[in-house]
């Protein structure tokens, strides 16, 4: 990545999607550290709105005292953006005149040019995998990536986690076994306040043409609330992708409400969103005639 051009730039913020997961916290972070050493006008931002239902999870305060700018809706304007962990403008910042370059691991949604885009389990790896020559990672940076990629890989047991990717955890120096850090890291979604946190945890906007649904995830050990939250959905007013997740049976259930259609399925596997669980729901509007 050619870091000299962003100089001329003022004010860079670097940015992940909303709700922010920890990768895109780690990763924002890790990028701006980056520019800062390269002598870029650079600093890891989140938007306000974030900040109202955001979680850290332990995971990260683990490695990363996590303390973003925070950018109110009337000063969006007053940066310009580099996304990470994501390329839809639509889940950050709105305004692609604002986005100077994109680092991202999830499907091209063809909005920003010049993004790059790595097949690789987290954006924190990519981050390590383009700058590893010329950049000198220091341990707790080297726990940073490695805790984004616990985290995005739904420690170890999802589909995006590949041979290619514990080979970078071994050269950062950890463990490439995922299956101890469960254990200590994993916390299921507060399920206290249900409804709120059906809509908000993991919550994302997708925009595929005029098509405009949000999308949830629900992290549990077992299925006790699994019906509420189908019932939540199907029978809701929003177009919702809901993702049951239940990490003690390794399965995943799909509940999709797009305007009168519905879908479920379920999964014998942790299933990625982004790359499984999205493409099913985005195949079944395209089966009902829709164009995504
Ligand atoms: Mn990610």
């Amino acid at each position: 990545m050619e870091i000299n051009k962003f100089k001329n730039y003022k004010n860079i913020i670097v940015i992940g999607h909303s709700t922010p997961d920890p990768d895109s916290m780690i990763s924002s972070k890790l990028m701006a550290d980056i520019f800062c050493d390269a002598g870029l006008d650079a600093k890891y931002g989140i938007l306000e709105k974030d900040m109202e239902n955001l979680e850290i999870k332990k995971v990260v305060k683990d490695c990363l005292d996590y303390k973003p700018v925070i950018i109110k809706k009337d000063e969006i304007f007053n940066y310009k953006y580099f996304l990470v962990d994501h390329n839809d403008v639509s889940q950050s910042v709105n305004d692609s005149s604002l986005v100077i370059g994109v680092l991202d691991h999830h499907p091209n949604n063809k909005s920003i040019n010049n993004a790059i885009f790595m097949d690789v389990c987290s954006t924190a790896i990519a981050i390590y995998l383009i700058f590893k020559d010329e950049y000198q990672f220091s341990e707790i940076q080297k726990k940073q990536i490695y805790h984004a990629t616990l985290d995005d890989s739904s420690y170890g047991n999802n589909s995006r986690y590949k041979d290619s990717d514990k080979k970078i955890i071994k050269e950062l120096g950890f463990n490439p076994d995922f299956s101890d850090t469960f254990l200590k890291y994993f916390t299921p979604t507060n399920l206290i306040n249900k409804e709120k946190a059906f809509i908000t945890s993991n919550h994302k906007n997708y925009l595929f043409n005029d098509i405009k649904f949000e999308g949830s995830i629900i992290e549990a050990l077992n299925n006790d609330l699994k019906e509420d939250y189908k019932n939540f959905i199907q029978k809701g007013e929003k177009n919702i992708l809901g993702i049951w997740v239940n990490y003690h049976e390794k399965e995943t259930y799909l509940f999709f409400k797009y305007n009168d259609l519905y879908f479920e399925k379920k999964y014998n596997i942790i299933a990625s969103r982004s790359t499984i669980v999205l493409k099913d729901a985005l195949d079944f509007l395209e089966r009902n005639g829709l164009n995504v």
